[in-house]
């Protein structure tokens, strides 16, 4: 099965203008050595380190910058849960708006080295060439400060974009549900051990994620969790872009109510995610271990009330119930043509 990488795990780091001339300046204090050692008449020579000082600094600084756009994936092209990441973490114009700038600088840049280097080449001494060559290297200078609040930006916005999770580009089942219903025991059970932690930037207990067969099955602890009236609008955003990447919400209840949440109170959470969701929502009674039939059936009669009618009884530490939730995953997919 391929990885479908973050695609801002590939952008490099970024440098601020300091770093970046620094090393542009030794770049070319290297190539101007080795220049020297030519066996060339004085004036000439002259010319011939100074173009080619002027040549190194600008393309490392040019191509230092184009890199960062190459490696930067564009954002309107990304799935649109990545799109909603970047516009909750960052700003998508903000975001755009830097790029733009590092694409002006590095073509400043270039089109400037190429200017000095003609220029030098018809300098008149070795005076006229060095000067030359430090009008460049200002001009350059003050072009980086110019984008160095973008530059800023642009590594702030690496920082948390490339702690996004990876996802595959699977159909994909979001838990939702009240902690201690049982998500992370049905998420190990339903994958097999097989499950993998992931950070996601609005939980600070990172993302479960789970393969069987071609399904992806996520777990968010934090997230879809407790009600919505408490989150703020940042939250709510991160949560309603989990729309992009379910496929699938399986809402799960604690039947034994020993998650400490009563039925009615997970109802009332269900009832919200619903809503929330424009996918379809499937929910599993789980701990059917732990209670009677009775208690069972009070349940399945509360949620056809609110209009659920897509129930599987399992008990996820037992094992119970479990190949019915699959087929019941296989089964809503197809309905969806999703596989
Ligand atoms: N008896 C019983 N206990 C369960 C079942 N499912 C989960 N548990 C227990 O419920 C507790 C909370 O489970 P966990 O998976 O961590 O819940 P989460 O917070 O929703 O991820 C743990 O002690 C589990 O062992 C079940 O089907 N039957
Ligand atoms: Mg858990």
């Amino acid at each position: 099965m391929s990885r479908e990488a973050n695609p801002f795990k590939k952008m490099p780091t970024i440098l601020m203008p300091d770093e970046l001339m620094d090393k542009a300046l030794r770049r070319g204090e290297k190539v101007a050595n080795e220049m020297r050692k030519k066996e060339l008449p004085w004036l000439l020579k002259a010319r011939v380190v100074e173009e080619n000082k002027v040549r190194t600094i600008a393309s490392v600084v040019s191509d230092n910058l184009q890199k960062v756009i190459d490696k930067t994936p564009p954002v309107r092209k990304l799935p649109k849960f990545y799109q909603e990441m970047v516009e909750v973490l960052v700003g998508i114009d903000d975001f755009k708006k830097s790029m733009g700038a590092f694409k002006w600088a590095s073509e400043l840049v270039k089109k400037l080295g190429n200017e000095y280097a003609k220029k030098i080449r018809r300098a008149r001494t070795p005076q006229q060439a060095g000067k030359l060559r430090k009008e460049f290297i200002g001009r350059v200078k003050s072009i980086l400060e110019q984008i160095h609040p973008e530059m800023a930006f642009v590594a702030v916005a690496r920082e948390k974009l490339k702690e996004l999770p990876t996802f595959k580009d699977l159909p994909t089942v979001v838990i939702a549900g009240y902690p201690n219903v049982g998500k992370s025991t049905l998420l190990k059970k339903l994958t097999g051990a097989d499950v993998e932690i992931n950070s996601y930037p609005f939980t600070t207990k990172g993302i479960n994620m789970g393969y069987f067969g071609d399904i992806q099955i996520v777990d968010t602890p934090g997230l879809l969790d407790r009600p919505l009236y408490e989150r703020n609008d940042i939250e709510l955003q991160a949560i309603l872009a989990l729309n992009y990447l379910a496929n699938l919400i399986l809402f799960v209840i604690d039947a034994s109510e020993f998650c400490g949440y009563s039925i009615d109170e997970q109802i009332n959470l269900l009832k919200e995610i619903k809503e929330l969701f424009k996918v379809p929502v499937v929910v599993a009674i789980n701990k059917i271990d732990l209670v009677d039939d009775n208690k069972v059936k009070e349940i399945e009669n509360k949620l056809k009330e609110v209009g659920v009618e897509e129930v599987v009884k399992i008990s996820a530490d037992k094992g119970i119930g479990l190949d019915e939730l699959k087929k019941l995953f296989i089964q809503k997919f197809r309905e969806h043509n999703l596989n």
